[in-house]
């Protein structure tokens, strides 16, 4: 990105210097560009939820396909937790309750939380 400096010229009188005598004021010189703060969805591991289920999750709040959503639910059976997706804040905190109400609708004590990456 380069940086441009922005000026506004203040074409009309009422800026004290008489009319027609206009004053440019540079107002930034930086990009306005900030990286958002991301966050990482993670599911855990437990004893109970079926697997068929956690692949399911995956499919629906996280758009992953059958593979992908199967290598993830396997990773995390295998490892205690695994990451599904890397959001903004609200989009990560959206997808956690999704998959917890979704979850709790069907009575499992499948956990999804958030993490500031
Ligand atoms: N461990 C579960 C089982 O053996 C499967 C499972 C995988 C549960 C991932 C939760 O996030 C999870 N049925």
């Amino acid at each position: 990105m380069i940086a441009r400096p922005v000026v506004m010229q203040n074409e009309k009188d009422g800026d004290g210097n008489g009319p027609g005598r206009s004053t440019s004021v540079i107002t930034r010189t930086k990009p306005k560009t900030k990286k958002p703060n991301l966050y990482r969805v993670l599911l855990l591991n437990d004893d109970y939820t079926p697997m068929e289920f956690v692949i399911h999750i995956l499919e629906r709040f996280f758009q992953k396909d059958r593979e992908a959503a199967t290598r993830i639910m396997l990773h995390v059976h295998n490892h205690g937790v695994g990451e599904c997706g890397i959001y903004t804040y609200e989009v990560a905190e959206t997808k956690v309750s999704q998959v917890m109400d979704f979850a709790r609708q069907h009575q499992h004590p499948l956990q999804c939380v958030m993490e500031k990456k």
